[in-house]
C-alpha cells in the first residue's frame, strides 16, 4: 500500500515538476510581468488566499510584511490550509495548494473566491517563482512546516511542534526569484495602498502591514468598519464636496451589490468596480447597469420636478455622473471575466440585480432626501450646460469658410499657396511680431503673432480651449481642424503649410509659452508633430564681434565658452539679446528666418508629451513644485526654446 502510494506520488510529481516548470519558463503569462508590478503580485497572490478565508467567515486578521532578507511574509488566523492527505493525489493539501497549478479553488466549498480563479493564479504560481518558500500552519493543536525550492517540494509537511487548539491559521514566507525578476526588492507603496483599499471592502477584516527592512523600519494597521463609505470619503478627500456619501446593500439570487457615491465639485467622473473584491479595471455589466440605472433615475426626477422641461432632451449618461466618485462592488458566486486584461466583468445577470438594486435604492434614498437629489441634479446641469456649449462652439469653429483668415487679423499670410513650400513661425509678442514681418520672405513665410501666454489645454475645458482667439486663429491658419472630444475632424491633407515654427524667446517665459504650444499640438493636432510638421526656432543668446572680421551669432552658453577659449586675448564686443523684439528685421532674417542660416529643432512626440506632462504640473495649483521645475530647469530652457 505504501509503494502504491508513493508510486503515485511519483507520477503526480513529474506532471507537477512540468506544470511549475511552465510557470517559471513564462513568468510573464501568469503574472503579468517580472518587473516590480510582477513583484508585487506575489504578495498580493498569497494575501488573497487569506482573503479568501475572510470571505469564507473564518479569518478576521492577516499580516503582512517586508523583512530585513528580501522575504516577504503573510499570516492569517483562518483555518490553516488542511494537512490531511488527498487520497486520489497522496499529497496533503498543503503541499497540493503549492505545488500544482490553480489547486486553491478545489478546496473552497462555495462562497465567493479571489484566489485560484483567472485573476488569482495561485500560490503554486508564487512557489514556482520563489528561492525559496515556507509554509507554517497552526491546526488542530499542531504547529506543521514545509518548504520549498524554486517550486521543489524539500521536505514532506512535517510536525514541528504545538499550540493552543484555537490558535489556528496559515502563515507563508517566500524569497523572489532573482533568476526571474528583474527587481527583487519589494516597493511597500502600491503594496500598502492595496492592503488598504482590501482593508475597505471588507469591514470585518484587519490588515496589518510590517517593514521590518533597515532604515524603513513601520508597522501600519489598516481596519475600515465604514467599508466602501470610507473608500469614497478617502477618495474625496481635499475635494469640495456636494452632500455626504451616499450607500446602499443588498443582495438577489446570491448576488450581493454594495454602492457608495459622491458628488465634488469637478468634472470628472471616478468609478471604481470590484467583482468579489477584485478590481475590475475594464468595467463590466455591473458598472454599465449601474451607469445606465443612475441615468434613468435622474432623468426621471428632473423631469418630475420640471428642471428638465417637456422640450428639453434628457441629460446624457456623462452629464449625470459628471463630479461622481463612485463605488460599485458586487460578490458574484461565478464571476465571468472578459476583456485585454481580463478585468471586465461579463456576468449578464450582475448587470441585471445592479441595476435592479440601484433604482429600487436610488428612489428610496432620493424620495426622503430631496436636497441630496436636487444637489446632483444642479451637477448634471452645469455639465449639460457646458457640453451644449461645446458642440456650438465646436459647430460655430467648423462652419468657418476653409481659407478664413485669422478671426483677429494678425496673421501676415504668405503669397504661395504650394503647402510643400509654405512655412508659418508662431511668434510670441507684437514687437518681435512686427520685426518678423518686415524680415521675412513674403513668398513662402508666413508669420503668426500671439500675444502672452495662451491657453492651457490640459486643463482649460473643451469650450474655453476653442473660445480661446490664439488658438481658433491657429486652428483656422493650419487649416486642418482638429481632433478632441467629438469624433477626429484632423485632416492633414488639408494642412496649408510644411514647416509650423514655433519662434519664442531665449528665456524662461519663452520657453513656458513654448511647452504650452507643444501642449497644445500633442493634445489636439498630434498628427502634425507625428509628421514632422513643427519645429522650434533656435534664436541665438549672443553675436560676437571681432576688432576685425565678421560677427558671429552663438546660440548658446556652450558656444560661447568655445569662442572665448579659441580667441584668449583677443579684443571682441559681446551682445547678448534679451528677446527676438532686440533684433531688427535683418539680424531676424539672419539669425532665425533664413534657412540658409537659421538653426530649427525638430520636434518628435516625446517632446510633445514631455511638454504636456510638464505643463500639468507648471499649470497645476501647487506652486512649490512649479517654482522648483522652473528654477532647475531654467539654464536648460535658455539653451533650448
Ligand atoms: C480551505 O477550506 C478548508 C479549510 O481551510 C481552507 C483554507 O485553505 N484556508 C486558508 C488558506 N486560509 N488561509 C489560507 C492561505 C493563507 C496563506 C497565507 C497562503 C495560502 C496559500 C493559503
Amino acid at each position: 500500500m505504501a509503494t502504491k502510494v508513493t508510486n503515485e506520488y511519483t507520477a503526480d510529481s513529474i506532471a507537477v515538476l512540468e506544470g511549475l516548470e511552465a510557470v517559471r519558463k513564462r513568468p510573464g503569462m501568469y503574472i503579468g510581468s517580472v518587473s516590480t508590478k510582477g513583484l508585487n503580485h506575489l504578495i498580493y497572490e498569497i494575501v488573497d488566499n487569506s482573503v479568501d478565508e475572510h470571505l469564507a467567515g473564518y479569518c478576521n486578521e492577516i499580516y503582512v510584511s517586508l523583512n530585513g532578507d528580501g522575504t516577504a511574509t503573510v499570516k492569517d488566523n483562518g483555518r490553516g490550509i488542511p494537512v490531511g492527505i488527498n487520497k486520489k493525489t497522496g499529497l496533503t493539501a498543503v503541499e497540493m495548494v503549492f505545488t500544482i497549478l490553480h489547486a486553491g479553488g478545489k478546496f473552497g466549498t462555495g462562497g465567493y473566491k479571489i484566489s485560484g480563479g483567472l485573476h488569482g493564479v495561485g500560490a503554486s504560481v508564487v512557489n514556482a517563482l520563489s528561492t525559496y518558500l515556507t509554509v507554517c500552519v497552526h491546526q488542530g493543536g499542531k504547529v506543521y512546516e514545509q518548504r520549498y525550492e524554486q517550486g521543489k517540494t524539500m521536505n514532506q509537511l512535517t510536525e514541528t511542534g504545538s499550540c493552543r487548539k484555537n490558535d489556528t491559521g496559515t502563515e507563508v514566507t517566500f524569497l523572489p526569484d532573482d533568476t526571474i525578476f528583474e527587481k527583487t526588492y519589494f516597493k511597500e507603496e502600491s503594496i500598502i495602498s492595496r492592503l488598504h483599499e482590501t482593508a475597505y471592502l471588507n469591514p470585518n477584516l484587519t490588515i496589518t502591514f510590517e517593514n521590518k527592512r533597515f532604515g524603513e523600519e513601520k508597522k501600519l494597521t489598516f481596519h475600515e468598519p465604514d467599508g466602501i463609505r470610507a473608500y469614497v470619503e478617502a477618495l474625496n478627500e481635499g475635494k469640495e464636496k456636494v452632500h455626504d456619501v451616499v450607500y446602499y446593500k443588498n443582495d438577489r439570487d446570491g448576488i450581493e451589490l454594495e454602492v457608495a457615491f459622491q458628488f465634488v465639485d469637478e468634472f470628472q467622473e471616478n468609478i471604481l468596480g470590484f467583482c468579489n473584491d477584485i478590481y475590475t479595471q475594464e468595467g463590466g455589466t455591473h458598472i454599465t447597469g449601474f451607469k445606465a440605472k443612475f441615468t434613468t433615475v435622474l432623468n426621471q426626477y428632473a423631469r418630475e420636478l420640471g428642471i428638465l422641461k417637456e422640450k428639453d432632451s434628457n441629460f446624457t449618461g456623462s452629464d449625470v455622473r459628471n463630479g461622481m466618485t463612485a463605488v460599485v462592488a458586487i460578490k458574484h458566486p461565478d464571476p465571468r471575466f472578459e476583456g485585454q486584461t481580463k478585468t471586465k466583468l461579463d456576468n449578464p445577470d450582475a448587470g441585471k440585480i445592479t441595476g435592479d438594486i440601484t433604482g429600487e435604492e436610488l428612489v428610496l434614498f432620493f424620495d426622503k432626501n430631496l436636497d441630496t437629489l436636487k444637489k446632483v441634479i444642479s451637477c448634471a446641469e452645469k455639465s449639460a450646460k457646458i457640453r451644449k456649449a461645446e458642440e456650438k462652439a465646436k459647430t460655430n469653429l467648423l462652419s468657418k469658410p476653409k481659407f478664413s483668415i485669422d478671426s483677429n487679423g494678425k496673421l501676415a499670410n504668405c503669397e504661395s499657396r504650394k503647402p510643400e513650400e509654405c512655412e508659418v513661425f508662431i511668434v510670441e509678442g507684437d514687437s518681435a511680431g512686427g520685426s518678423a514681418k518686415t524680415a521675412r520672405n513674403r513668398r513662402t513665410q508666413a508669420i503668426l503673432p500671439i500675444r502672452g501666454k495662451i491657453l492651457n489645454v490640459e486643463k482649460a475645458s473643451m469650450d474655453k480651449v476653442l473660445a480661446n482667439a490664439e488658438i481658433k486663429t491657429m486652428i483656422n491658419t493650419f487649416g486642418c481642424g482638429f481632433s478632441e472630444g467629438y469624433g477626429n475632424d484632423f485632416d492633414i491633407s488639408k494642412l496649408r503649410y510644411n514647416k509650423i515654427v514655433i519662434m519664442t524667446d531665449a528665456d524662461v517665459d519663452g520657453a513656458h509659452i513654448a511647452t504650452l504650444l507643444l501642449t497644445f499640438f500633442y493634445r489636439f493636432m498630434p498628427e502634425l508633430i507625428l509628421a514632422g510638421h513643427v519645429y522650434i526656432a533656435m534664436p541665438p543668446l549672443y553675436k560676437v564681434v571681432p576688432k576685425r572680421g565678421e560677427g558671429t551669432y552663438l546660440y548658446d552658453d556652450r558656444a560661447l565658452e568655445l569662442y572665448r577659449k579659441e580667441h584668449k586675448g583677443q579684443n571682441f564686443t559681446l551682445q547678448r539679446y534679451k528677446g527676438l523684439g532686440e533684433m531688427d528685421a535683418s539680424q531676424l532674417w539672419e539669425t532665425t528666418l533664413n534657412p540658409e542660416t537659421r538653426i530649427l529643432k525638430q520636434v518628435g512626440i516625446e517632446d510633445g508629451k514631455m511638454a504636456s506632462d510638464v505643463t500639468g504640473m507648471l499649470m497645476g495649483s501647487d506652486v512649490a513644485p512649479r517654482k522648483k521645475f522652473i528654477y532647475e530647469h531654467a539654464k536648460e530652457a535658455e539653451i533650448d526654446a
